[in-house]
């Protein structure tokens, strides 16, 4: 049943933001009595929609729930009143809701009035719903996934910067998902420089519409990293529905104009020791702006910046059967790796085919490197 309340809770994963993606079933002798997932923030969350479609049959009923019912007055009233209005008479859960205004206290509710409540049931599933939404509620960051593609020994660009296409159409229309999921989108003013890059999402509608109707894509924040304010006016971007956001360290008020002018928002952030955007910095506002998963989607300098700081939790890499040669570009800049022991390590968490290219997702091995042992 929590397998099931998972597989719902997945229906609101281009949606939600930035609220969590929560799925639940109600169950009365082993019989689903009604379902419902949360769809988007200011609508009823996956609680009363289950409610609602269970009607009187909740009453006495099992609710499993893949995230703790809130017990607090958000944009929707708590669902702990509306489990116990219902009459539900127990809720299993997957985890800990990690929203400081809820944490432990729906459960609590629930108990104090006699529910049976259990948790943690497919708790690591229920957690992978929400990566950002955990790790900004608990540690004031966005879950950061870093997307790269390159040819199988690990090259971007022809030493020219000539780059499309490396990877195949479906490849790239699995990273428009990946997109799609974020809520913010990072890249350099490098790439913005040399491919004047979309940033957006384009998912084939027809996909797009058999899975989620009656919904247009929410388009993620575009954010470009530009140290010194070199956004060109004209980039393609800028044309584009949805915000633009360039993180800066100019001040100049003439240059901030002349961005904004053309439909940027810009924001100052103080200079890092090499006088480029602190890209912690940048990271701990985009949090605060409910940013709950970012995607870097950027070249060598600020992918390896953002590795040699320990800011990815996420690698997705894909892989072309093809070769480019050692002329052509890498993938990191990190000029600091010197020795065998400096490696940076990952861990592979999922290997797969995507049309002809490999997907590898990975995570880094905080600390050490994972070669060798
Ligand atoms: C649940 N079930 O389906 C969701 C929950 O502004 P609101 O009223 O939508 O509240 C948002 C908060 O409620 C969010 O930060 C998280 O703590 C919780 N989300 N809780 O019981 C749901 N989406
Ligand atoms: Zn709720």
């Amino acid at each position: 049943m929590m397998a099931r309340a998972i597989v719902l809770a997945r229906r609101g994963l281009y949606t939600t933001d930035p609220n969590p993606r929560v799925g639940c079933v109600l169950v009365q002798d082993g019989e689903i009595v009604g379902e419902g997932f949360h769809r988007r923030a200011g609508e009823p969350h996956a609680e009363r929609n289950a409610i609602e479609a269970a009607g009187e049959r909740a009453r006495g009923a099992t609710a499993y729930v893949t995230l703790e019912p809130c017990c607090h007055y958000g944009r929707t009233p708590p669902c702990t009143d509306g489990l116990l209005a219902a009459g539900v008479a127990r809720v299993v859960v997957g985890m800990e809701d990690p929203n400081p205004m809820v944490r432990g206290k729906g459960l609590g509710r629930l108990r104090a009035a006699g529910v049976e409540v259990t948790t943690g049931v497919l708790e690591a599933d229920a957690r992978a719903l929400n990566p950002g939404f955990e790790q900004r509620m608990r540690g004031g960051l966005p879950y950061v996934r870093c997307k790269l593609a390159a040819s199988l020994d690990g090259r971007t660009a022809m030493a020219s910067g000539e780059s499309k296409w490396i990877t195949s159409a479906d490849a790239r229309r699995d990273v428009h998902r990946l997109r799609a999921r974020s809520s913010a989108v990072i890249t350099g003013i490098g790439t913005v420089l040399a491919d004047d890059p979309h940033m957006n999402v384009r998912l084939d509608p027809e996909e797009f519409a058999a899975l989620w109707p009656d919904e247009l894509p929410r388009q993620p924040l575009r954010v470009v990293v530009d140290s010194r304010l070199r956004m060109p006016s004209d980039a393609r971007m800028l044309s584009l529905p949805g915000a633009t956001l360039i993180a800066t360290c100019e001040e100049s008020p003439k240059a901030i104009a002349r961005a904004n002018a053309v439909g940027a928002e810009v924001r100052v952030f103080p200079p890092d020791p090499q006088d480029r955007v602190d890209l912690h910095l940048l990271l701990c506002y985009l949090a605060e702006r409910e940013i709950n998963e970012v995607l870097i989607e950027a070249g060598p300098t600020l992918a390896g910046a953002a590795m040699d700081l320990g800011l990815v939790d996420e690698l997705v890499l894909y892989l072309a059967p093809h070769l480019m040669g050692d002329a052509a570009r890498g993938l990191f800049h990190l000029p600091g790796l010197e020795r065998m022991e400096q490696r940076l390590g990952l861990q592979i968490r999922d290997l797969r085919r995507v049309g002809p290219d490999l997907r590898l997702t990975l995570c880094p091995a905080r600390g050490l490197a994972s070669g060798g042992d």
